[in-house]
């Protein structure tokens, strides 16, 4: 008995300071849904029925986690970049300005574009080259949340942060099938992501290294497109190979050391503690947008009650499932509708723990927290401290335990007695 009060009270002196704190969110006063969602984008130009924006890619840095800072390929500067909102049937035309050395492309993911429109290189449209610009056109259609996002080496690209989202809101005039069923004032938006900031870093410098090299090999007549990898189709490439070109595949392989392994997870580009926050207060619904833009499977788990999943790629579910953890592989979005029913914090974290962590260790990763706004003010105060009496008792166990017949580490570390299998 003793021993369990021990390995309580011993684990929460020595990590005390490293649990996830969402406290202080609360007394920073309330926030509103805007500043834990992406900026939105304001139209160039805007009339009935048609709304026309500008999106640039840039080479930027960003500040994941207070003291990590890391490269990104960033729309409008941020990551993600900023969101699209349309209503269904508009007529959207989006510029698009490459202002890096590598090669982009932008894929409307979920939306029914004309094929022309959908942004994968080589095969609906030519990439947008360095310093070189490219129209999208397309009616905004279907209604929900869908994304964007770079099409060219996509597994660079994407984790560089080349992802936003595209909102298609319900004709001007009609009434949102999902606020209809659960009426809500409020919304948030949360992109997740997943990052190798090493695969970034050294794939960045190699992808621009090379691009360097094709340029100035074009410049002087001597580039070939073998170097690069560039063929007008398969018929085209196997041709190369007759005349004894060896695709890299053939002669080298990437070894799984080489491929990502994120050491980052993020939700808008920001990982605990500085993820965003959802703000509640009780009586209320709010709407939850979610977007997996990374190539990890996040299963996301909220604490203290059960939400409603409500659309599942966009598409309004004809009967809502209420449940407390949502899958969200690459590429889906999922809307929840979460009831304030329940005041308090609540954790709403990633319940394989490997991603709730920053760099390996936790806490980290997409932790974050469903935070009443109107929780009295004695409840705010209810934050369970460390004091001296708890720490006292933590020191007097230790000494008990020396004297036992239990093994103890030097550094204080209880050894588990060995438990026979046979037992
Ligand atoms: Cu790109």
């Amino acid at each position: 008995m003793h021993r369990r009060n021990f390995l309580a009270t011993g684990a929460a002196a020595s990590l005390g300071g490293l649990l996830p704190r969402f406290m202080a969110d609360l007394q920073d006063g309330p926030a509103n849904a805007a500043s834990s969602s992406p900026e939105r984008l304001k139209p160039v130009h805007e009339t009935d029925g048609f709304k026309e924006f500008h999106l640039y890619v840039d080479l930027v840095q960003q500040e994941i986690v207070p003291g990590v800072t890391i490269h990104t390929l960033a729309f409008n500067g941020t990551v993600p970049g900023p969101e699209i909102r349309v209503n269904y049937g508009d007529r959207v035309r989006v510029h698009f300005e490459n202002r890096t050395g590598l090669n982009h492309t932008i894929h409307w993911h979920g939306l029914h574009v004309p094929w022309r429109m959908d942004g994968v290189p080589y095969v609906t449209q030519l990439p947008v080259m360095p310093d070189q610009t490219f129209t999208y056109e397309f009616e905004a259609k279907p209604y929900g949340t869908h994304m964007y996002h770079c099409h060219w080496g996509t597994m660079l690209h994407m984790q560089a942060g080349m992802y936003g989202s595209i909102i298609v809101e319900p004709r001007e005039g009609e009434t949102d099938p999902i606020q209809e069923q659960f009426p809500y004032e409020r919304e948030y938006t949360f992109i997740y992501s997943s990052h190798d900031t090493n695969f970034v870093r050294e794939e960045l410098n190699i992808m621009l290294e090379r691009m360097k090299e094709r340029r100035y090999l074009m410049k002087n007549g001597r580039f070939t497109r073998e170097r690069f990898g560039l063929f007008a189709d398969v018929d085209d490439l196997r041709a190369s190979m007759e005349e004894g070109y060896l695709p890299p595949y053939s002669i080298r392989r990437r070894t799984s050391a080489e491929l990502p392994d994120p050491n980052f997870f993020t939700i808008n580009g920001k990982s605990y503690p500085d993820t965003p926050r959802l703000f509640i207060k009780e009586g209320e619904n709010i709407r939850v947008r979610l977007i997996n833009a990374g190539a990890s499977i996040h299963s996301l788990h909220l604490h203290g009650t059960d939400f409603w999943e409500v659309a599942n790629d966009g598409y309004p579910l004809a009967s809502p499932l209420r449940m407390n953890t949502i899958m969200l592989p690459p590429g889906k979005t999922h809307d929840i509708i979460i009831p304030g029913d329940n005041p308090g914090i609540w954790s709403f974290h990633d319940h394989d723990t490997r991603r709730a962590t920053n760099n390996g260790l936790y806490p980290g990763g997409t932790l974050t927290a469903l935070i009443y706004e109107d929780l009295p003010d004695s409840e705010r105060l209810a934050m369970p401290a460390m004091d001296h009496s708890m720490m006292d008792h933590a020191n007097m166990q230790m000494d008990m335990d020396m004297n036992s017949d239990m093994n103890m580490d030097m550094d204080g570390l209880t050894k588990l007695p060995f438990i026979s299998l046979d037992q």
